[in-house]
């Protein structure tokens, strides 16, 4: 059994021994760790230090990609690598690598693919009310998209196995950690929650600028992780309520017009007007929700034929 930790980095050479030192020399159950620095374009001294600490895995962006790409490339490096197992844990000391064992346990076990560390944000005392709230929020709708039921929806603290990093498919730009959750939900692969204590803040989250920014960019992660898996489920509900709207006028119009006795007179032509685009807006979303879901079963072939290529490439 063969553990990669991946630890993306953005200028970190004053934490990154901090987190080196705490990852676990050995693991029962597994034969060989490797650990993966991923330099997303770092202009400090990160990739020396993580050297001189002994790491002999690098994946080096030479100009700053961003978390998400890191993640992803990450992955698939990782696989390339061997990896039974992979741990994500972050640069900035954040988490509590001592419990890499307990995180990776339930996949070990056979129990889970994906292992998800719950940093238990309420009791968080560095995080605000408003970061803890906004957190709460987002955790929700997101399980309400996935179907889920997990307590800490950004923790960059999670244990993937094999299948699972081949399966997930990440395309986003931001807020890989929701879509991920999404995508292994949605791939039928269990989930398993790890609660943990974090370590001492060492510095400001550079991800997370200001609340509103965060809920923008996940919104728009999760509506598009929605409609990919769920398509018909929208545009279905919303050419519904159309049509029920729509119905209500277009049945007003046609009761006075059978009912008057002036039935080609200009009487009531706003209630055609109105009844009649809301009942053609009704029949394009559910126009848009056949080809939507048509498109969903497209992409559902290319992500099996993506998943043959890729054990093809980093073998089973
Ligand atoms: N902020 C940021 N972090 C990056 C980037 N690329 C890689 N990282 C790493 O991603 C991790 C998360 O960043 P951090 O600022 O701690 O945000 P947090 O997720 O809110 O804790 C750290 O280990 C960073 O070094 C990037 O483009 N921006
Ligand atoms: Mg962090």
């Amino acid at each position: 059994m063969k553990l990669v930790i991946m630890i993306p980095c953005l200028n970190e050479e004053a934490t990154l021994p901090l987190v080196l030192k705490s990852i676990p020399k050995k693991i029962a159950g597994i034969d060989k760790i490797d650990i993966l620095v991923i330099d997303d374009g770092s202009t400090d001294k990160t990739v020396e230090v993580a050297k001189s600490f002994g790491v002999k895995h690098f994946l080096i962006h030479t100009e700053n990609q961003g978390l998400s790409r890191s993640f992803k490339h990450g992955l698939n490096r990782a696989l390339h690598m061997g990896a039974d197992i992979i741990v994500l844990t972050e640069g900035d000391n954040q988490y509590p690598q001592k419990r890499i064992p307990d995180l990776i346990r339930p996949i070990l076990d056979g129990k889970a693919d994906t292992v998800i560390a719950d940093r238990q944000t309420s009791t968080i005392v560095h995080f605000s009310r408003s970061k803890k709230f906004f957190q709460k929020l987002g955790t929700g709708v997101l399980n309400f998209a996935a179907g889920t039921n997990v307590p800490d929806a950004i923790s960059g603290f999670r244990a993937y196995s094999r299948r699972s990093a081949i399966q997930l498919n990440p395309i986003a730009d931001y807020s890989w950690a929701t879509e991920t959750t999404i995508q292994a939900a949605h791939k039928g692969h269990a989930l398993a929650i790890l609660p943990i204590t974090t370590n001492a803040k060492l510095r400001e989250s550079r991800q997370f600028k200001s609340s509103w920014q965060h809920i923008r960019k996940s919104s728009v992660t999760i509506i598009r992780a929605y409609v990919m898996y769920k398509p018909y489920a929208l545009f279905f509900s919303i050419g519904g309520l159309l049509l029920a709207i729509g119905l209500v006028p277009l049945i007003n119009f046609l009761v006075l017009t059978i009912t008057t006795k002036n039935p080609f007179g200009a009487h009531h032509l706003q209630s055609l007007i109105i009844g009649s685009l809301l009942i053609t807006g009704s029949f394009v979303s559910f126009a848009l929700g056949v080809i939507a879901d048509l498109i969903r079963i497209n992409r559902k072939l290319l992500e099996d034929l993506l998943e043959l290529t890729k054990r093809q490439i980093y073998g089973d």
